[in-house]
């Protein structure tokens, strides 16, 4: 770091406090009162994306703050490591290279010397020729039959992605093919996805980056079980599963022929990794084509944040929004709100990206942080959040900014479902922003009694993204959007978002637990009072 030792003593932060003690009680009606144009001065368009963030506590001081900030932290020398292919997933020793994912091939990306965007395609390709013998008919199951169900078996970043873009491109995909995605470890998940299946029509594609992870394993087995139970015939294996992982030997070992594995690489983090093969299901719903406008998506928001300039940068600006209300008006939370049933997954898909990117407590140097990091992510679809816990966000005590995400054309155009959706999108960001004070209230005649109940103190923030309409590659550039905002706030933390030790802590701790809950013999237990209470209730009731 280049001065100061913590993010909070340094020159650019201490100013961005003074600002904050001058601007924190500002109210958006005076703002707006204030700056008939606010709507158009706070607003950006890149790759057909319309950001508006006027409806935010802040003024133009408040953003060139925002600017210094990010460039105080050297943001753009960051930007071009981590397209460099540098190692900057320092606690793995490892460069964070998702970019190379959507990266053309006339393009070429050095890692230890070597052009690893070549590779990328040789993989694309190979899933692009079995995508297409599925979806033609031409790869069949053992038995001869067509292949009509692909079942993906994968747990976090091997399961959300595609689940969440299978979900947000369905209008665009083979309807005569049934997806499915099981992920945890709760047998119920995969007896459900298979109970109506055939096994003779069923390919599972099974995600696992490291090919150890115990859920994905245990359930890979079981589905092995039900396939062969049926087929009769070990050879089934070879047309009934595919493999996605970086670890040949593992996928091996567990009975998949390695010509049946699609490969991809330690520089792409788990939860970056939807447009690797670990989409492969996807591509297999959606075809290879559109999954390559998914990647051009992708690519053209890759080129904006590294070009553009920070004061017209999507992701550097959404970064630095989140950082102004989650350290200085201490926000604890950010809520994604899409107005699009397709994008019903997003906000559990962001919510791994940036909590497990960003959810840490030291720095670069080992350092305990002083100050708050990643936010709790959540959200729901609108309008259905509108019906359920949009009350807290218009008139409880927490303060949580949101973005708002929409469309201007309906995928299903229905009569007036479409305008009446977006009435809703428009009419609660107005609400949040503007509320409705007691005299307004007074003035409709209300009840008195009535009238601090029906008070709407408004000021809360959101920004706005709107875009013409769903597709693959808008799908991409909304990801990659947010993959670099997570980057960006990472980046100004100055912490690591591309490790996951927590998850790792998790994975070490049940394995042991495992062989203490199905020992036959009393095991001697050696938790706490609490753990040890509890495995040992378990154990008495698990066959009664
Ligand atoms: C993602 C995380 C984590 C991971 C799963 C599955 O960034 O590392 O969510 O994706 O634990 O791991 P495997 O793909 O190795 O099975």
């Amino acid at each position: 770091m280049s001065d100061g030792n913590q993010l909070t003593d340094r020159p650019s932060w201490k100013a961005l406090e003074g600002h904050f003690e001058k601007v924190r009680q500002l109210n958006m009606r005076d703002l707006f009162a204030a700056d008939p144009r606010r709507g158009e001065r706070f607003s950006v368009e890149a790759l057909g994306i319309y950001l508006d963030f006027s409806k935010n506590r802040i003024t133009e001081e408040t953003i060139r703050l925002l600017l210094d900030l990010a460039k105080s932290f050297n943001l753009r020398e960051r930007i071009d490591a981590m397209f460099a292919g540098k190692k900057i997933n320092i606690t793995e020793n490892r460069p964070v290279l998702h970019v190379a994912l959507r990266t053309p091939e006339s393009q070429g990306i050095l890692v230890d010397g070597e052009n690893v965007v070549p590779k990328v395609h040789q993989v694309l390709d190979r899933m692009a020729a079995f995508a297409t013998k599925v979806r033609s008919g031409e790869w069949k199951g053992h038995t001869g039959k067509r292949i009509r169900h692909v079942v993906n078996i994968g747990i976090g970043g091997s399961d959300l992605g595609p689940m969440m873009a299978y979900e947000a491109l369905k209008h665009y995909a083979d309807r005569a093919l049934t997806l499915r995605f099981v992920s945890n470890i709760d047998g119920t998940d995969l007896a459900e996805a298979t109970r109506d299946l055939d096994p003779a029509e069923t390919v599972f594609i099974v995600c696992s980056k490291t090919f150890t992870t115990i859920e994905t394993l245990t359930n890979a087995q079981s589905a092995r079980a039900w396939c062969l139970k049926a087929l009769q015939d070990k050879q089934a294996v070879a047309k009934h599963f595919v493999a996605v992982s970086t670890n040949a030997d593992e996928v091996a070992r567990f009975g998949i022929d390695t010509a049946n594995m699609f490969e991809f690489w330690d520089w792409v983090g788990g939860r970056y990794s939807y447009d690797s093969a670990i989409g492969v299901s996807l591509m297999v719903a959606i075809g290879p084509d559109r999954f390559r406008e998914m990647l051009e998506g992708f690519h053209a928001m890759d080129q904006h944040f590294r070009t553009a300039p920070f004061e017209k940068n999507l992701p550097v600006l959404l970064g630095l929004l989140g950082v102004w209300y989650g350290n200085f008006f201490g926000a604890e939370s950010h809520a994604i709100l899409p107005y699009d049933q397709y994008l019903w997954r997003l906000s559990a898909y962001l919510q791994q990206l940036d909590m497990e990117s960003n959810g840490k407590r030291v720095d670069l140097e080992g350092q305990s942080v002083d100050y708050q990091t990643g936010p709790i992510i959540w959200g729901q679809p609108g309008t259905n959040g509108q019906h359920a816990f949009y009350q807290l966000i218009h008139q409880g005590t927490r303060l949580i900014p949101c973005d708002f995400i929409g469309f201007c054309q309906s995928l299903n155009p229905m009569g007036q479902h479409h305008d009446q959706l977006m009435a809703n999108f428009f009419a609660q960001t107005e609400a949040l922003a503007f509320g409705k004070t007691a005299a307004e209230v007074e003035a409709e005649g209300v009840n008195p009694t009535l009238i601090p109940h029906r008070t709407f103190e408004g000021n809360h923030p959101t920004n706005t993204l709107l875009a013409m309409k769903l597709s693959p590659e808008m799908l991409g550039k909304i990801i990659a959007m947010y993959e670099h905002k997570v980057f960006v706030q990472g980046t100004i933390w100055n912490i690591n978002s591309f490790d996951q030790w927590g998850v790792e802590l998790g994975k070490v701790m049940a394995k042991r637990i495992t062989s203490e809950l199905v020992s036959e013999a009393e095991p001697s237990l050696h938790h706490d009072s609490s753990t040890n209470a509890l495995i040992q209730r378990y154990r008495r009731f698990r066959s009664v």
